[in-house]
């Protein structure tokens, strides 16, 4: 697939995908949300691939739904059926892609932009970068996964009072709201989220996709559900060529070399 509105490289085993249509501030409209969902599914695919970076060309991360392309297609559009299409495709991919993904949130995250932001595994925000759910700005309730994902990140109390005054959230206060990892100075997010980025794909990728799963999972389980779980996911990780390696490097005081196998 040729991408048209994002930018998508992949180098040493991290792949970056930049949502690049900045003079909307990288809106989503049909393309974008097919591309970054076809990038996300070769991250899965490719071996090579040991990282997931998110970001945002310009001074936005992506302000959501591109308003002007939804409205041009009349009144009788279904919202549902565009979510299913497209959202859905696309939010699921992350949450599944057994592969950390880093949001680094350069600027505002907004409306299923802030769902999509949500969805990464690990949020580094730029210190002038904010979180806003400007659904109901326009009469919407929250989507893209928004409604599942941000009440377990901050509790319900903060994620309805996001949903309901559509108040922009500054990345102090999400850090302090434990909806990001980091603020980093805005000038030093590339660098920082790059050496993130090189320490993840340089672990070992089988073990945090496994996590990754029992975690998400691990929500809707009962404690007796989890543990099992858990014991079998584990059955797995250690048979893997990163627990010899880790148990290895470990024996003889030495770094560990993941192979991410
Ligand atoms: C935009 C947008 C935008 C188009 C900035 N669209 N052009 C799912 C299914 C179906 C339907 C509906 O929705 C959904 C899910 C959703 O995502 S609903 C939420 C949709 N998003 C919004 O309501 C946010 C709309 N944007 C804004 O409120 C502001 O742009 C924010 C607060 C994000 C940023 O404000 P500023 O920093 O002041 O920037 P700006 O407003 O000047 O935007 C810059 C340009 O980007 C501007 O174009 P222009 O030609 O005037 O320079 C905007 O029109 C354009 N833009 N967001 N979502």
């Amino acid at each position: 697939m040729t991408y048209e509105t994002i930018l998508h490289d992949v180098t040493d085993g991290v792949a970056t995908i930049t949502l690049n249509r900045p003079s909307k501030l990288n809106a989503f409209n049909d393309p974008m949300i097919a591309e970054t969902t076809d990038a996300l599914k070769a991250a899965g695919r490719d071996a090579a691939v040991r990282c997931v970076v998110i970001t945002g060309a310009g001074r936005g991360f992506s302000s959501g739904q591109d308003l002007s392309d939804f409205q041009e297609r009349g009144e009788n559009v279904s919202i549902g059926e565009h979510l299913h299409h497209g959202y859905h495709r696309l939010i699921r991919q992350m949450v599944a892609l057994e592969k950390p993904i880093i949001g680094a949130i350069n600027g505002i995250a907004a409306g299923a932009g802030c769902g999509v932001a949500l969805a990464a595994d690990i949020r580094i925000a730029a210190d002038n970068a904010s979180f806003m759910l400007a659904f109901s700005r326009i009469g919407l309730i929250p989507d893209s996964g928004v409604n599942w994902l941000l009440p377990r990140l901050v509790g319900y109390a903060r994620a309805y009072e996001m949903a309901i005054t559509a108040d922009r959230v500054p990345a102090a206060q999400a850090l302090e709201w434990g909806l990001v990892n980091r603020v980093v100075p805005a000038a030093q997010l590339p660098e920082i989220t790059a050496a993130w980025a090189r320490r993840l794909a340089d672990g070992p990728t089988l073990a945090y996709g496994l996590t990754k799963r029992a975690m998400s999972r691990g929500w809707d389980m009962s404690l007796n559900e989890a543990l099992e779980y858990e014991a079998y996911l584990q059955e797995v990780a250690g048979r893997s060529a990163d627990n010899r390696e880790g148990i290895a490097a470990f024996l003889e005081k030495r770094e560990a070399r993941f192979s991410g196998r």
